[in-house]
């Protein structure tokens, strides 16, 4: 894998002469100059508003088209849930599959915005057909053959940043998506492993304007994942929007106690549609 070198004199992030093979970074600002949105359905991520995907870890209830529909009233612009999940024990609840995939675009239907899910494997691609979005999980952010397979296809990419990656390797997966013509890439910030053990892992909030200023491509937050518990997810959600953030990935459960997997870090609907009123306060704030 690329070992790219850290900051030139001039502040950039730049892959080292003899990586890079004398190309531009797709993904670098100096290959492209003004932000790229990257058009989930009706959802342009990286425009004014703060895209909000929002929905449970895991789909492990029924009804999800329901719960999807209350999520839109509060304000999510895109509907997230997990079918396949890459747990760390493979023990735990690993998701239902095929199952929740239907479910999901059960919730696309009833709500007539764009689902967004996690793919694991290329060879899950045929039921991954009518998912508007294609998530690549941490555990998976340098799993290239994934990642070059997802460079063939035109479908947005939702790449998450490996908890022990910098910014420099999360570029790198970047660049293998977009090397195959796929330049619908939104990179996501998703906590990183640290000393610090408070929290589930370290939401590098530096990331993001370092993101914005070296890369043309839209920057997600997901601190849901970051925080690990309910109560820090809506102060850091609020911090990555200060930040700059265009997108949000906030896991929501209609009874976070009972789910099957990140329960102790699942809002509650009405904790969510306190945290988008308080989203579209800042943004608002921000614009002045
Ligand atoms: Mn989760």
């Amino acid at each position: 894998m690329a070992v790219l070198s850290s900051k030139s004199s001039t502040g950039l992030l730049e892959p080292a002469n003899n990586q890079a093979g004398g190309h531009e970074f797709l993904s670098h600002r100096v290959s492209k100059k003004n932000d790229t949105i990257v058009q989930v359905g009706n959802s342009p991520i990286g425009s004014y508003d703060v895209q909000v995907a929002a929905g449970p870890c895991s789909i492990d209830f029924e009804g999800l088209a329901d719960f999807a529909v209350e999520l839109k009233k509060a304000g999510a612009n895109i509907i997230r849930g997990g079918a396949f999940k890459p747990r760390t024990s493979p023990y735990s609840f690993l998701g239902y599959g095929e199952k929740g995939l239907k479910d999901l675009l059960e919730a696309k239907e009833a709500t007539g915005i764009p689902i967004v899910s996690e793919i694991m494997d290329s060879s899950q691609l045929p039921l991954f057909a009518d998912v508007d979005m294609l998530q690549v999980g941490s555990r998976n952010a340098q799993n290239f053959t994934l990642l070059s397979k997802l460079g063939e296809i035109d479908k947005p990419v939702l790449l998450k940043r490996g908890m022990g990656n910098t910014l420099n390797e999360l570029l790198g997966s970047a660049e293998y998506i977009m090397k195959g013509g796929n330049s619908s890439v939104v990179l996501c910030e998703r906590g990183i492993r640290t000393f610090e053990d408070a929290t589930r892992f370290t939401m590098d909030i530096g990331a993001v304007p370092v993101l914005k200023r070296e890369s043309h491509l839209p920057v997600c937050v997901d601190p849901s994942h970051a925080a690990g518990q309910q109560d820090l997810v809506i102060p850091l959600a609020l911090a990555a929007v200060a930040a700059g953030a265009n997108m949000l990935l906030i896991e929501v459960h209609p009874d976070p106690k009972s789910a099957m997997s990140d329960s102790s870090q699942q809002l509650t609907l009405d904790q969510f549609k306190s945290l988008m009123r308080r989203i579209r306060k800042l943004e608002k704030a921000m614009r002045h």
